[in-house]
């Protein structure tokens, strides 16, 4: 099987490189877990380390019932996300990198000190140096943006790149704050931050979770992406996104026309 699974690591590697399009692997091997998807995740992560990506933090995923809807899988999932996947505030990305890329809203937490297994609430905003407005650019690489759940945990939970706003102060209430996802101008989605698990912090608490599970911790100087407030929104050529979240501020990028 451990053959089997770095085979399959190259195959989403690939396809995220090489931004084509593939069959779900469920289709290929019926029987894949979701311990053998996260295996396969950390397999294809590692080639983009020996490309000398670096790790910079994680992204959580379907943490709202926007997001479990929009994509009819309704568990908690993460991936890993590298310096490369960051887009600079205000930058622009070429539609050419992805496949069927989607915009989401979230909220970034910055870590000033590691987090690891069972915390509190108060014990991982403790360990919050700042936190941000955010914007996702999620991509699956699976045709027609079709998965089941191991599918998409194998494929780094959609992750393909991300964009920060401007860091503000961790004590600042993020509990319930109104969100707009905009395209072009125009509102395309509204909601609230008490999406994300009726508060964003749970996220954190999740993801501290999750990550121990193999033998991870978030470390100090992370980005943490809380995952997605709504449903996410097509991106087109030459579209504008920008996310505005009440007290938080705004995040915006372009895509090249
Ligand atoms: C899966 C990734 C989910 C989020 O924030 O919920 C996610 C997908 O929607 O393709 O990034
Ligand atoms: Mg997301």
């Amino acid at each position: 099987m451990t053959s089997n699974l770095a085979r399959l690591a190259e195959i989403v590697d690939d396809a995220a490189r090489l931004a084509h399009e593939i069959p779900q692997l469920t289709s290929m091997v019926p029987d894949l877990t979701v311990d053998d998807a996260y295996a396969i995740q950390a397999l294809s992560l590692a080639r983009r380390y020996a490309r000398g990506e670096r790790r910079v933090g994680m992204k959580m995923g379907l943490t709202s019932r926007a997001k479990m809807a929009q994509v009819g899988v309704s568990e908690m999932i993460w991936g890993r996300l590298t310096d490369a996947m960051q887009v600079e505030e205000g930058g622009s990305i070429a539609m050419g990198r992805y496949v069927h890329p989607r915009v989401e809203p979230e909220v970034a937490f910055l870590l000033k000190a590691p987090l690891s297994g069972a915390v509190t609430q108060a014990q991982a905003l403790a360990a919050v140096e700042a936190v941000a407005p955010a914007l996702e650019i999620i991509d699956s690489r699976y045709k027609d943006f079709k998965f089941a759940l191991p599918d998409v945990v194998a494929d780094n939970s959609s992750s393909s790149g991300f964009v920060v706003g401007e860091w503000r102060r961790p004590d600042l209430d993020v509990a319930n704050l109104g969100v707009v996802l905009e395209a072009d101008g125009q509102a395309v989605q509204v909601g609230s931050t008490a999406a994300i698990l009726g508060h964003p912090v749970r996220s954190l608490v999740a993801a501290a979770r999750l990550v121990a599970q193999w033998g991870e911790r978030l470390e100090a100087g992370w980005i943490v992406l809380a995952g997605g407030i709504t449903a996410a929104h097509h991106l087109a050529p030459g579209m504008a996104a920008r996310t505005v979240i009440q007290g938080l501020g705004s995040v915006s990028f372009q895509v090249e026309g």
